[in-house]
């Protein structure tokens, strides 16, 4: 099944949005597979945002992942990469249509609330770089076969 990361960046949790945002994805009917809060240091940060190390808001977005705490996730199911996308809506909370988690809590660019993978190759990316082996947790849930 497929599986995605999904990040509760540090606005999100000062903002008390946690709950908020896991309880939209497990409405979803998504299966939560690993979770933690946990602070992100200089070198995960860099490691994770590695794809944008040219551009010139690098530097800001590593201040501002650091700054504190952030909630690292894992979540599976059909077509979950896609479907986190479309839940997170645009990059640029201006842009992000109502009814999305940027739209309806996201205030700037840079601190846009939520990170979630962008295709099958981030994901198996980043799970593995936020997460061991060991910490995603395997398990039936019997609403699977009405929503698999
Ligand atoms: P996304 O998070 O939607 O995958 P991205 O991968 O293009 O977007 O960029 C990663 C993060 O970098 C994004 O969530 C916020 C920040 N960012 C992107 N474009 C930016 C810009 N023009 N100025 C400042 N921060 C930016
Ligand atoms: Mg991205």
């Amino acid at each position: 099944m497929e599986k995605t990361f999904v990040m509760v960046k540090p606005d999100g949790v000062q903002r008390g949005l946690i709950g908020e945002i896991v309880s939209r994805f497990e409405k979803k009917g998504y299966q939560l597979v690993a979770a933690k809060l946990m602070t992100v240091s200089q070198e995960l940060a860099e490691k994770h945002y590695a794809e944008h190390k040219e551009k010139p808001f690098f530097g800001e977005l590593v201040d501002f992942i650091t700054s504190g705490p952030v909630f690292a996730m894992v979540w599976q199911g059909q077509n979950v990469i896609a479907g986190a996308r479309q839940m997170m809506g645009k990059t640029n909370p201006a842009d992000a249509a109502p009814g999305t988690i940027r739209g309806d809590f996201g205030i700037s660019v840079g601190m846009n609330i939520i990170h979630g993978s962008d295709s099958p190759e981030s994901a198996e990316r980043e799970i593995n770089l936020w997460f061991g082996e060991q910490e995603l947790i395997n398990y039936d849930k019997t609403i699977n076969k009405w929503i698999g």
